[in-house]
Order: structure tokens, then C-alpha cells, then sequence
């Protein structure tokens, strides 16, 4: 190993004092302290104290592949041997780049041909939004700066990232949406529209765009930006009438379509992208986590014909870029990572057989009583807490009963993730049948003993 043998302990209390983790209570988590985790393999993660977990949030709906993967540390070793770093600024390229962007504009949906790299998918927001206005503004059209996004939606925490994203938590802590940033509602049919028809409740909702646009006026609407399936919001599935809807809205009205494809994209659905699943065609598509598994950090954006001819042929310099933007180690990785998901067919086998096994098992937790729906798509999965399964009446004190349930989990060896009351699963693509089965045992006891300890 190559971090000093330390106790649990000693462990949290270096970390108590010098680590500020992110998203995180810190007088909270100082009280209890942090577990620590020091390896994984396969679908597996494991603490200093010997404890295994069945890693069913994919690290944080990165690790596609799996664990352990030897030939991504073989790949990375050697592209560290050979160059570490060279920078793409100055009229300058080197193959990992030039061959990565290659193979993400084979396997893209539409026209999207063209990829600027990006350290994050964060970093990959704020370059939709400067791509975006500076568009529009190469076309004789700068007031057209508004992005309309959603409630609820996560699409980062850098300070565009955030404004992007609708949560509301968020924004209030950093003064924050950054102009021309206005949201609509969300087609969270289990939280806003359970008295309504799902298929006219999604298309109400994504009339809300068509109704936003009009209000605002279309000479000032950019684009709008969607995640496919809301991760961080508690996967949230659009009703079958949304996407549809959408697409129209945004074929008939001259704005860009951004597909946020950080969680769905790379196999998550069972399909290369959600934009492939929804059949959509994106002029701007956000990459991250999966493009690399996790392993080391790296995200883009696509950028479409269309939109990479106005930049090339208006344009003058395009006035943005990271240090790391195509670093040469991560783009190697990446290229690895999507050699595997194509070489074992692991997005075929999600498709073909794992995800519709999962599903089935997944949907009959519906049954316990604590659980208000089950639902999911490929690989990512929610269970809804509720305090009255007849009327799916949430809790008095929100938040509480997921958490129960998390660490309830964590007790029955299995990571699963909480959004207030709701459980989410999106695990490694790699899981076979005997472990979605041990998934779903896992969650059903953790669901007892949430009704055990909150009774
Ligand atoms: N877009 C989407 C759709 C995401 O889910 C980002 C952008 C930002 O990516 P980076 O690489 O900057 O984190 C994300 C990230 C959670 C959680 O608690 C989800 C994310 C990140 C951290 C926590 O579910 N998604």
C-alpha cells in the first residue's frame, strides 16, 4: 500500500482535522467520523476494518467497468512513461487526445463529431454555457443568452455548474443563479403529479419549455439543458410523452438542445448515451464520470456539426480552455475504459439481460411497506420512502427514513445512496444475476430495518 498503516481511528482524525469533504455536514460528520475505504474490486468496496460492500452507486455513478481493472493502470503507467503532460493550447496535440476524440465522435449520437475536454463534468457545464452564448453571439444574435434548465436538476458545482442546476440549497449558498439562467418544472411525476395522468403530466410539463420560451421571447433563448434521467434529483424518469415533446418543442423553435449525458451516458441506460435510449439529437452533449469509469478525471462536451462550423468558420479565438483540457494520461484511460465497454460487450449484455433482470427484481420491493413506487431504467433504480403507502404521503421530518436506510445499508453491506427519502441504485454495469440478486436482498432487509428502528 502506498499510503502509512494507520488505525481507523488515527484515519478520522487526520481527516477531522484537515480534510474538508465535499457536499458534507461537517460538524456532523466530525461527530461520527468518516468510514474509510481503502480498496475495491469488481462491484466490491472495503473499509480498514475488513468490512465488504457491494458498491451499488458505481463509486458516484462513475465506475462503469468495475473495480480493478489491470489494464487501466497498465495504460495509464505507460502514458505517464511516455508523456505525462503537454498542453493543447499552442497549436499543439498528441495522439491520446487526437485518438479519444476520434473514437467519442464514432460512437456519439447525430452529428456530434467534435469534443472539447474538459477536467470535470462541472468544468464541462461552464463550457456549454460559454459555447452557447458565444454561438449565438458569432450568428449576430447576442441577446439570445438565456439557458433554460429545471428544478432539481444537477448539472455541477462549480459556479455555472450550480446556476445550471436547480437546486435550490445550492444557489442559496453562493449567491447564485449567475444571470440569464431561469429554470422550469420538473417531470418528477411520484412528487408532483401523482393525481394526474402520467402521460398528460408529461406533457404538461414539457410544455413548460414551449410556455418559457414564449413568455421570454425566442430571440432570447440560447438553449435548453436536460439531464435524460435526473441522477443526483433522485432518478427521476420522465413519463414516455416528455422526451417526445421536447424534441419537437425544440425542432420547431431555434434553440439548442444540451443533453447533460455525465450519469446516462456510457452504458448506464443500456445504450452508449440516454440521447441514443430517447432518441434524441443533441447540438451540445456534456460528458464525464463514465468516459474514464472513475479512474482518473476527465469530461468534455460534444459539440455538433452544426454548432463546430459556426465556432470554426465565425470565430475568431475561442477564449476558454483548463491546464487539463485532453490531459494526455486521462484521455489513455478513457480510451482504455471505452475499449472494454466495447470489447466485452458490457452495454449489450446491460441491455440484452442484466437490466431487465434487474428491473424485475428491483420492482418487487414495491411490496414493502415502506416503499411508495419502484421504478428504474437500465442500470439506475428509486425507491420512494413513504409514511402512507395507500397515498404516498411523505414524511413529517423529510430526510430522516432515507438516511435510516443508508446506514442501514452501509450495516448490510451495500452502498446505496439517499436523496431525502428516496433510495437510488446505480450500479457497476459489470454486476451478473447472483449479485443483482444480493443487491435487492440487501435493500429489502435495510428496508425491515429502517421499519424496525423508525417505528
Ligand atoms: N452533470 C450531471 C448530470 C451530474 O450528475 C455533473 C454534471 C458534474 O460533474 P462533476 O464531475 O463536476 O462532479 C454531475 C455530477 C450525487 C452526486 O450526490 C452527483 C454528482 C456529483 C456529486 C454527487 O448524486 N453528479
Amino acid at each position: 500500500m502506498a499510503t502509512a498503516n494507520r488505525s481507523t481511528r488515527q484515519w478520522q482524525s487526520l481527516d477531522r482535522d484537515h480534510f474538508l469533504h465535499p457536499f458534507t455536514n461537517f460538524s456532523e460528520l466530525n461527530a461520527k467520523g468518516s468510514r474509510i475505504i481503502t480498496s475495491a474490486h469488481g462491484a466490491y468496496i472495503e473499509d480498514t476494518d475488513g468490512n465488504r460492500y457491494l458498491d451499488g452507486m458505481s463509486g458516484l455513478w462513475c465506475v462503469n467497468i468495475g473495480y480493478g481493472r489491470e489494464e487501466l493502470a497498465e495504460v495509464a503507467n505507460a502514458q505517464m512513461r511516455e508523456l505525462p503532460f503537454y498542453n493543447a493550447f499552442f497549436q499543439t496535440a498528441h495522439p491520446p487526445a487526437i485518438e479519444l476524440a476520434r473514437r467519442l465522435a464514432q460512437i456519439a449520437p447525430g452529428d456530434l463529431n467534435h469534443v472539447f475536454f474538459t477536467g470535470s463534468g462541472s468544468e464541462a457545464n461552464d463550457t456549454v454555457v460559454r459555447t452557447v452564448r458565444l454561438y449565438w453571439s458569432l450568428l449576430g444574435q447576442a441577446d439570445k443568452r438565456v439557458i433554460i434548465s429545471r428544478t432539481n436538476a444537477y448539472h455541477g458545482s462549480t459556479m455555472a455548474g450550480a446556476s445550471l442546476g436547480g437546486m435550490q440549497f445550492m444557489h442559496a449558498q453562493g449567491g447564485l443563479p449567475i444571470p440569464d439562467i431561469v429554470h422550469i418544472g420538473q417531470p418528477h411525476w411520484f412528487k408532483d403529479g401523482r393525481d394526474e395522468d402520467p402521460g398528460e403530466f408529461g406533457l404538461r410539463m414539457a410544455r413548460e419549455l414551449e410556455k418559457k420560451i414564449d413568455e421570454l421571447g425566442e430571440h432570447r433563448v440560447a438553449a435548453f439543458i436536460a439531464e435524460p434521467i435526473q441522477g443526483a434529483g433522485g432518478v427521476v424518469i420522465p413519463p414516455d410523452t416528455y422526451w417526445p415533446e421536447i424534441r419537437r418543442i425544440c425542432r420547431e423553435r431555434q434553440i439548442l438542445l444540451v443533453v447533460d449525458e455525465v450519469i446516462c451516458g456510457f452504458g448506464r441506460t443500456g445504450h452508449w448515451f440516454g440521447s441514443d435510449y430517447y432518441e434524441l439529437e443533441p447540438d451540445l452533449m456534456p460528458i464525464a464520470k463514465g468516459l474514464s469509469s472513475g479512474y482518473l478525471p476527465i469530461g468534455g462536451v460534444m459539440v455538433s456539426d452544426r454548432v463546430s462550423r459556426v465556432l470554426t468558420e465565425e470565430g475568431g479565438e475561442y477564449a476558454h480552455g483548463f491546464t487539463y483540457s485532453g490531459h494526455p494520461v486521462c484521455c489513455a484511460v478513457a480510451n482504455a475504459n471505452i475499449g472494454i465497454l466495447e470489447r466485452e460487450g458490457i452495454i449489450d449484455n446491460v441491455r440484452e439481460r442484466t437490466a431487465p433482470y434487474l428491473q424485475k427484481r428491483w420492482r418487487e420491493l414495491a411490496d414493502h411497506p415502506l416503499v411508495g413506487e419502484a421504478r428504474g431504467l437500465g442500470f439506475l433504480g428509486a425507491l420512494e420512502l413513504v409514511a402512507d403507502k395507500a397515498t404516498g404521503a411523505p414524511f413529517d421530518k423529510p430526510g430522516k427514513t432515507g438516511l435510516a436506510c443508508r446506514e442501514h445499508a452501509f450495516d448490510n453491506g451495500l452502498v446505496m445512496r439517499a436523496v431525502g427519502d428516496t433510495m437510488i441504485i446505480a450500479p457497476p454495469l459489470i454486476l451478473d444475476e447472483s449479485q443483482i440478486d444480493e443487491l435487492v436482498g440487501k435493500a429489502r432487509k435495510s428496508l425491515d430495518d429502517t421499519m424496525a428502528s423508525t417505528a
